[in-house]
């Protein structure tokens, strides 16, 4: 393809210098850390080696200690400078640092900076040491510290506040005359393209250079476009002089006729290189991505991309990982944009922080439209500090991601006003409102006046009304919302209304539904799922009442599904602690089936998966005595008309696609079953094959040999739940019936005065990882029997008293409650006896029975005679419980 290119206001310079360009490049290996503090480098205290990226919170939030390390710790390294950058300007780049961290070289403060999410440069030239002869050692010594502050944002949110060099650490050296390295450490250079069409896009180049030689310097500013084929096609030269000691700017306006358009399904990338060159030579040099699109977000007809209606539809993003906290390397970052590509995904909403550049990068290449925000969330601090610190990270975040042509809205505001720190009656409220106007009015000003040509958002959550009230909707060009509904409250199938109304109290400003989500995990399953049991089947469903509800309606600009992967919370509990399970991928990035779900409905190439196949060893009850199946729902997730399905290799049905699933009942035998399926309408379509290990438990034990792999039963549950590490299926209890197995007498436990789930509690169990098994229980239960055959068995009885007079505070993420949580506790204790016998004396919650924490009791027992087994609970106080039972024969 050819361009007609324009120059305007260039003057083409053909004296070509080699390029002398910057030197940088990490500085991530070989660290000295120490968790606490010390007031130098030479101090001997406890240091040990690591290597950046390093959060000294990758173990602490996922244990069973409440709490993490929110303290100070110190790094430090040894550099070496050469003697030929003594007439450079050196600086060090940290990309990250969690929360805020001061630098020292060769003890002397060389710079300090606050807030995790932006990146930041320190000049060093001054403090350096050079000599050629080894002699040229110097120290980096870094005080950083995570601890809460009143001033820096943000103050609380449903997210892990990790601490440590996290991101790259770069050494820098740049000729005196160079581009950026500012304080807001920014590149030097800015695009903008105040008008892109098919025929023509105009570009405004923005330089901004330091000239640190001590008198004024002559010298042009060259930019050159090159194609994606490394093609030049446009070239600018300005000539300038750069006065000594001073930030200039200069400013170039182009033409480009016939712009190739970037967009998701064809992301393509222009290059932009920008020289300064001084007596010929090129000093500085530094790259920048540059791609042209327009876009349009409306209130009724929603969003539009290069002209042509377009859906957005993406997920936001956390980026911590198991193990590692915040510290990943490039290539984790890169697998989730991916993840998100291959989903069929066009939005990623970068949230509630800036990331690593990884990120932002393969959203350019791959195409894939992006939002950036800084984390202003819950609530702000009614103080100068806390404004300023806001305004310099929006400032830096600008200046940082600037040039992404993926990035179409800057966004600065989650939630404000989800923990009102005052009563909503009272006037220090009213004066709370007023603040929130003025520090967002404010922040969206920063925004416009520096990038008129971008979007502006800001993302509230619930009914709405106090975000009218503060005068918020008014602010930005374009408003999200967070709505839950199906999930914190109400019915997935209300999400349409929801967004109606939201639609309604916007007006004119387009709306976008930010976040949306139900937790799953992927090893709990019910055919009977609901709100709050973290089945898979229920977060499957609730997506798509969502995305129906989306389609049918254009106002709703773009949908952003709540989480892409599972993310650390640390003070989140249920069944995953620590976590919050949202997330269409797990903490490893393995699909859940709501991943599934999208991808059949919004990738385009054939697309076939059969459903939860990673739950692939089952127990199920069998329904009849001699039952020699059971009958379990399996989905297949695909975008052809119509599927068929092979058990064992025999064809069990076909069955017609209903918004990306085709469902099918498959009667699965005892022992392995594989599970075939296959379109039956589009030969492309790829097969999909599971093998899934059942294990029927017979409905009478008395006359059948007892299952091989024993019985797992949680109490006061409805759900199937996997161990993946000790290779167990729990199953949910049943009553008792004659020559069967259940319980005798009592109640589900649930909690009292709680919107949340059905039966269980919603706490963190200690102690152990069946969170989901001890936080489900049966209260005041008379006994549990199994009419097993005569034999040797173990049986393993679990406890944990859910209810404590502890007091909680309410957690950061719970939409519907606030203010402190406590139970009424009463005294309990009670006697186990298996066959008459006491097996436990007393179990007391004033004692062993400590609450929130989990006990289990392993006991042999011999069944002789035909008496089968029954555990009888005896109150002494209160009422008895039974959490977990489980029961395997020896021989
Ligand atoms: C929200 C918040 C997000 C939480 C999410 C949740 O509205 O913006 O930070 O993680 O809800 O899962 O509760
Ligand atoms: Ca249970």
């Amino acid at each position: 393809m050819k361009y007609k290119l324009i120059l305007l206001f260039a003057v083409l310079l053909n004296l070509v210098v080699q390029a002398q360009n910057r030197i940088q490049h990490t500085i991530n290996s070989d660290w000295q850390f120490f968790k606490g503090y010390t007031s130098k480098a030479s101090d001997n205290v406890n240091w040990e080696a690591v290597t950046i990226p390093h959060s000294w919170n990758a173990v602490d939030v996922m244990d069973d200690v409440p709490g993490y390390y929110r303290d100070t710790a110190c790094y430090k390294k040894e550099i070496y400078v050469p003697a030929s950058w003594q007439d450079k300007d050196v600086y060090l780049v940290f990309d990250a640092v969690g929360i805020s961290a001061t630098i020292y070289i060769n003890g002397q403060l060389a710079g300090a900076h606050k807030g995790a999410y932006t990146s930041f440069n320190v000049p060093i030239s001054e403090f350096l040491r050079f000599n050629d002869n080894g002699n040229c050692k110097n120290q980096i010594f870094v005080v950083a510290n995570n601890t809460f502050s009143e001033d820096i944002p943000p103050l609380s949110a449903d997210f892990t506040f990790f601490g440590g060099i996290y991101r790259d650490v770069h050494m820098v050296a740049v000729d005196k005359l160079h581009f950026g390295m500012d304080k807001l450490n920014s590149n030097g250079v800015i695009w903008q393209s105040p008008m892109v069409n098919t025929e023509l896009a105009e570009l405004v180049l923005k330089s901004a250079f330091t000239n640190n030689y001590d008198q004024n310097v002559k010298a042009s500013v060259r930019h050159i476009i090159y194609d994606k084929m490394g093609k030049e096609v446009l070239q600018s030269n300005q000539k300038y002089t750069a006065s000594k000691g001073e930030i200039s700017t200069i400013e170039a306006q182009l033409k480009v006729r016939n712009p190739h358009l970037w967009s998701p399904e064809e992301p393509y990338l222009y290059r932009l290189k920008s020289q300064l060159i001084m007596d010929g030579e090129v000093v500085d040099q530094i790259e920048n991505p540059l791609a042209f699109r327009w876009f349009e977000f409306d209130a009724e007809k929603g969003f539009f991309l290069n002209g042509s209606p377009y859906k957005l539809i993406g997920t936001s993003r956390h980026q911590d990982y198991p193990g590692l906290g915040n510290a990943l390397e490039d290539g984790r970052h890169l697998r989730d944009v991916e993840l998100l590509k291959e989903m069929g995904g066009n939005f990623l909403r970068i949230s509630h922080y800036p990331q690593d550049k990884t990120i932002i990068e393969a959203c350019d290449r791959l195409g894939i439209l992006t939002s950036i925000e800084i984390p202003l969330v819950n609530r702000i601090t009614e103080s100068k500090a806390f404004f300023d610190n806001s305004e310099t990270m929006l400032r830096e975040m600008m200046a940082q991601y600037y040039n992404h042509p993926s990035l179409i809205v800057w966004a600065y505001m989650n939630e404000i006003l989800l923990r009102p720190p005052y009563d909503k009656k009272s006037e220090a409220w009213k004066k709370y409102l007023k603040a929130t106007y003025q520090l967002f009015s404010g922040l969206e000003n920063i925004v416009r006046e520096n990038d008129p040509y971008r979007y502006t958002m800001m993302v509230g959550h619930g009914s709405g009304n106090d975000y009218k009230e503060a005068g918020l909707i008014s602010i930005p060009k374009v408003f999200g919302w967070n709505v839950y509904t199906g999930w914190y409250d109400g019915k997935s199938s209300s999400i349409g209304k929801s967004m109606d109304s939201k639609h309604r109290l916007c007006g004119d400003v387009p709306i976008l539904l930010t976040e949306y989500g139900a937790d799953a995990d992927i090893r709990i399953h019910s055919f009977a799922a609901e709100r709050f049991d973290k089945a898979v089947e229920y977060a499957t469903d609730y997506h798509s009442e969502y995305l129906k509800a989306f389609y049918e309606r254009p106002f709703i600009n773009g949908m952003l599904i709540w989480n892409l992967a599972d993310f650390s919370s640390e003070t989140r509990t249920e069944t995953t602690p620590h976590v919050n399970a949202k997330g269409l991928l797990t903490l490893d990035r393995l699909p859940k089936d709501p991943y599934r779900f999208y991808q059949a409905n919004l990738l385009k190439k054939p697309f076939l998966k059969i459903g939860s196949k990673e739950w692939d060893f089952r127990t199920d009850l069998a329904k009849e005595d001699g039952d020699t199946f059971v009958e379990q729902e399996v989905q297949v997730f695909s975008n052809a008309k119509e599927i068929g399905l092979w058990l064992n290799g025999a064809l069990l049905g076909q069955a017609d696609v209903i918004q990306g699933i085709a469902t099918f009942k498959v009667p699965f035998v005892q022992g392995e079953n594989q599970v075939l399926a296959k379109s039956t309408s589009n030969e492309f379509t790829p097969i999909d094959v599971a093998i899934i290990d059942v294990n029927i438990i017979p409905k009478q034990l008395k006359n059948n040999p007892f299952p091989a792999s024993g019985m797992n039963i949680s109490l006061g549950d409805k759900r199937f739940y996997t161990d993946y590490h000790n290779h167990e299926n729990w199953v949910p209890a049943q009553a008792y019936t004659a020559g069967s197995w259940g319980y005798i007498g009592g109640d589900v436990f649930k909690m009292a005065k709680s919107k949340r789930q059905g039966y269980g509690s919603n706490k963190n169990i200690l102690d152990t990882d069946l969170d989901a098994i001890y936080a489900t229980q049966q209260c005041g239960i008379e006994a549990f029997q199994f009419d097993v055959p005569d034999g040797s068995y173990t049986l393993v009885l679990h406890f944990a008293e859910l209810l404590s007079d502890k007091e909680h505070e309410a957690l950061a993420y719970n939409l519907d409650e606030g203010g402190k949580i406590k139970d009424e506790m009463l005294e309990r204790s009670f006697d186990v006896l298996v066959n008459k016998q006491v097996v436990i004396n007393q179990l007391s919650n004033k004692e062993h029975l400590v609450p929130e924490k989990a006990i289990a009791f392993k006991i042999n027992v011999i069944v002789e005679n035909n008496q089968g087994i029954k555990v009888q609970f005896k109150p002494l106080k209160g009422k008895t419980i039974l959490n977990g039972i489980q029961l395997k024969k020896v021989n």
